[in-house]
């Protein structure tokens, strides 16, 4: 089995707090190439941004107004073709049918276990809330001429995961690994950190990858049958 995977799309209100970036005719190209060179498409979270409305932590109010704005685009990545994990920018859309927090796909004696990757990290998981509502000001602050306002909240998360100057692709990278260990997966898969990574260890391979936004074209291809876990691009 072919699986494609990205995550971290953060489409969102087509202003400056949006942060996808992409002509949407070529965007389309993309996700062709990816059905048409897997089985499977998997979308691995913060596909929709739902924490950058007018109101805050209205987050069904905001998959409404982004499928409105991005119509075609929503449809067909939530039309039920491709497997959708939620993230914590939409984590609301694990209420939706066939929308999970994570998902386990096991083929050709392989176990391949995706999830986006915030339960990885300390601040989200302890306090969604919060973060949320920090997202909702810091896209509140950026709306009103404030730039730089959401690089500011990363810059926050940063420091609650360890400092800015920790290696995060280590840090995902190791935790992932003790969480495919007790699990008895083979191979794990993440997004949210925006940063590609492929690395195996103590018999786990660890696949990140990446984002597809600000023009980024970043995915995961895994083939259970060659056992290929790879870190591509694309265009
Ligand atoms: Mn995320």
């Amino acid at each position: 089995m072919k699986l494609a995977v990205c995550s971290d799309f953060h489409l969102g209100r087509r202003d400056n707090t949006d942060r996808f970036g992409h002509d949407i005719g070529h965007f389309h190209a993309y996700l062709d190439h990816l059905e048409e060179t897997s089985d499977q498409v998997i979308l691995l979270g913060d596909i929709l941004d739902t924490h950058h409305g007018r109101i805050p932590l209205a987050f069904f109010r905001e998959v409404r107004i982004i499928s409105d704005l991005y119509a075609g685009l929503v449809d067909r990545l939530l039309g039920g073709k491709m497997r959708v994990v939620s993230g914590n920018h939409d984590s609301c859309l694990s209420q939706l049918p066939g929308v999970t927090e994570e998902a386990l796909f096991e083929s050709d004696g392989r176990r391949i276990l995706l999830m986006h990757g915030h339960q990885f990290d300390r601040l989200i998981r302890t306090s969604p809330t919060l973060c949320a509502i920090g997202n909702y000001l810091g896209g509140a602050a950026e709306r009103r001429g404030f730039s730089g306002a959401l690089a500011f909240l990363d810059w926050i998360d940063d420091a609650a995961n360890g400092g800015v100057k920790v290696d995060r692709n280590l840090l995902y990278r190791t935790k992932a690994v003790e969480l495919a260990l007790r699990r008895q997966v083979e191979t794990i898969v993440l997004g949210h950190t925006h940063q590609q990574d492929c690395h195996s260890a103590r018999g786990v391979t660890y696949l990140n990858v990446g984002a597809n936004l600000a023009g980024r074209f970043e995915y995961g291809f895994i083939d259970t049958k060659s056992g290929a876990v790879e870190a591509r691009t694309w265009g």
